[in-house]
């Protein structure tokens, strides 16, 4: 079994995420995915609008995703990676090299970003619309 493993925030899950999340699925028979902790989040200067056990339940129901696992912090990869026998590591190329150091553990995949959406544009649009 080929296994996958992706890391991230998911809040206000949308087609660019769903999009990274069954290219990544679509590598492999299986996809584990780090889930950023709301404590994980403050580190990386991100303020989610759901809670981590509410972004959990959205992500374990979507179809490409098998396992969910938390992301408390930067230096957990090579254990998850280890821990989960995983053989491909997937994250959009917004990150394009800053994980290639698990390319000693696993094959390191970067995919395009899907463009015009993100969770940060549907709360500034939601925000202006409420307020003009
Ligand atoms: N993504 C995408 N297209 C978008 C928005 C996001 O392909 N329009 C991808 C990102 O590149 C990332 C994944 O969806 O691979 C999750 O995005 P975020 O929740 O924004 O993840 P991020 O905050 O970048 O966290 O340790 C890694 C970090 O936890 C990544």
């Amino acid at each position: 079994m080929k296994k996958v493993l992706t890391y991230g925030t998911f809040d206000l899950l949308h087609r660019g995420h769903i999009q990274l999340l069954k290219r990544a699925r679509d590598l492999g028979d299986h996809l584990t995915v780090g889930l950023s902790s709301d404590e994980f989040n403050v580190l990386k200067n991100k303020k989610s609008y759901y809670s981590f056990e509410h972004r959990k339940v959205i992500l374990e129901a979507v179809r490409y995703v098998d396992i969910v696992i938390p992301e408390m912090n930067w230096d957990q990869k090579i254990n998850d990676v280890l821990q989960n026998n995983i053989d491909i590591f997937v994250m959009g190329d917004d990150w394009e090299g800053h994980f290639d150091f698990l390319q000693e553990y696993c094959e390191v995949i970067y995919l395009p970003r899907t463009v015009g959406v993100s969770s940060t544009k549907i709360k500034n649009e939601l925000f202006s619309v409420n307020n003009d």
